[in-house]
């Protein structure tokens, strides 16, 4: 096993979160994110969060290259084409839009 490439901002309390290491489980790829614990609210921010996400919410995924991909959507659409199984999120036509 090699060490993970990516980080994702990570609170097991959040729905958004929880919907993106579903998609982590389903598709094998748990092993390639560390987990980094973010403890907020909108009254108390993460201030390490807040450097790699502007907007300061949970989900974000730092990435090898050092980008950061926030807002849960766009998170499961980058992971789902990241592995060599079937797609969760179709990528084309009618059945991609109603996953969406
Ligand atoms: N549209 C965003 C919503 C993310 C979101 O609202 N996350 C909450 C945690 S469940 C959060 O970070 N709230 C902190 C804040 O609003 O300051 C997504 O799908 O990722």
């Amino acid at each position: 096993m090699s060490a993970p490439s990516m980080t994702l901002f990570h609170n097991p309390a959040s729905p958004y979160v929880r919907k993106v290491m579903v998609l982590l489980h389903e598709t094998g790829q748990l092993d390639r994110v560390a987990l980094q614990h973010s403890q907020l609210s909108p009254v108390s921010p993460d201030a390490a969060l807040n450097q790699d996400n502007p907007l300061g919410k949970i989900p974000a995924l730092r990435l090898a290259d050092g980008n950061v991909l926030y807002d849960s959507r766009v998170i499961l659409d980058y992971l789902d084409q990241q592995h060599v199984g079937n797609p969760l999120i179709p990528r084309e036509g009618s059945a991609r839009w109603r996953r969406l």
